[in-house]
């Protein structure tokens, strides 16, 4: 089973994660893994601190000669600010963060303690296990990128989207966006948000290409892959809904405007005309794109605070203010990505098996001949 862990502070010497399961004989390449790194630290709105942070990923464990050994892969982020216990005692709660109920449920009287651990910082372990997950998938041409669709009160108009057409076009964006027009109207709202102390909230969407049908199960509730890939999404910090395909425009529709058709050709096989599920329909993969959408509230560390209350006088006061960013949906993206490339290359082993890419590989090619002539 594909597993992993992370460990490490927002202000702690290193981010640490141990990802188990891979096969062996994967080619890794660590200046791919790096670009990785770059994505999520990119984006208009983000704070102060992704300007000296480098996110460098040191590969301790499980490659050798470029390629995963089987064993265990370890991976350490260094962090430049590893100021954790010079940083000062915080002592009043940011509402919306894990800062009040992180404190009462550990006890603690300092939410430092919390807070550290709480940061999206830890995000970028995360992407760092994806980016192997992802070298894991590509050789099986398995393709994910990520784009941002609103931000703010403003919503990109978009038409049909490609790995390919956002690999082009959302990296070059200072918002990963692909419609200029709402990507200025976005960095407007940034800009009057920082005046104005606030922050933002948004909609990322990820899109997967060349994902097999079958994935996942319709079997047992635990083994949905849309369910797993639901809670993927959730687990990213500040997310607070999850859409697949036009889940949400569907829950208002009669199901003639919102099934796929299923049509039959020689040259094509079963196909269909539109992706309204996102590519998935009884938990399964259907062989689709895959669409699945991360929907962020506003960050809650505001530079003009909230009200709150000192946790030790029970005193009214204003929130604590943290160094922070305006906005993170871009980068929310990236990890996305990272997370969903996670939960596919754990779906395809459960699936395939084997201890090494050729046997992987040999049971994934005799699958899919399998599905060519059904
Ligand atoms: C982040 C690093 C953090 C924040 C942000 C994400 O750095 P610092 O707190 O030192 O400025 O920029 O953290 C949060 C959004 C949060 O809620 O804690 C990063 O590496 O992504």
């Amino acid at each position: 089973m594909l597993r992993f862990l992370t460990a490490g502070e927002s202000h702690g010497p290193s981010l640490v994660a141990i990802l188990e399961g891979m096969p062996a004989g994967i080619p890794i390449s660590l200046t791919t893994l790096q670009r990785e790194m770059r994505r999520r630290q990119l984006g208009y709105g983000r704070g102060p601190r992704m300007q000296f942070e480098t996110d460098a990923v040191e590969l301790l464990a499980g490659v050798r000669r470029g390629k995963t050994l089987g064993s265990p892969l370890a991976l350490s982020i260094q962090n430049k600010d590893a100021s954790i216990d010079r940083l000062p005692v915080v002592t009043q709660p940011r509402p919306g963060h894990a800062d009040l109920t992180g404190a009462i449920k550990y006890d603690h009287e300092d939410i430092r303690n919390v807070l550290e651990r709480a940061s999206a910082r830890e995000t970028a372990a995360r992407v760092a296990v994806g980016a192997l997950c992802k070298q894991f998938l590509t050789p099986l041409g398995v393709e994910l990128a990520s784009h941002v669709v609103a931000l703010g009160s403003t919503r990109a108009k978009i038409s049909k989207v490609t790995v390919t057409l956002l690999r082009a076009q959302a990296e070059r964006s200072p918002l990963r966006c692909l419609d200029p027009i709402a990507t200025k109207k976005m960095m407007r709202e940034i800009d009057a948000c920082v005046k104005a102390g606030d922050t933002l909230g948004g909609i990322f969407e990820v899109l997967v290409e060349g994902v097999p049908p079958g994935l996942g199960s319709y079997v047992h509730y635990d083994r949905r892959l849309d369910a797993i890939l639901g809670r993927a999404i959730l687990s990213i910090h500040a997310v607070k809904a999850v859409e697949v395909g036009d889940g949400v425009l569907g829950a208002s529709l009669p199901g003639s405007k919102v099934q796929d058709e299923i049509f039959y050709s020689k040259a094509k096989g079963f196909y269909r005309s539109q992706n309204r599920s996102g590519g998935f329909e009884g938990g399964m993969t259907t062989g689709q794109p895959l669409i699945v959408r991360g929907f962020l509230k506003p960050l809650s560390t505001l530079r003009k605070p909230l009200r709150s209350v000192e946790i030790h006088t029970k005193r009214p006061v204003v929130a604590t203010v943290e160094r922070s960013d305006v906005t993170t949906v871009p980068a929310a993206g990236v990890v996305g990505e990272a997370m969903i490339a996670f939960e596919l290359a754990k779906a395809v082993l459960e699936k395939f098996g084997g201890d090494s890419l050729r046997e992987l590989t040999r049971n994934y090619t005799s699958y899919r001949r399998q599905v060519q002539v059904f």
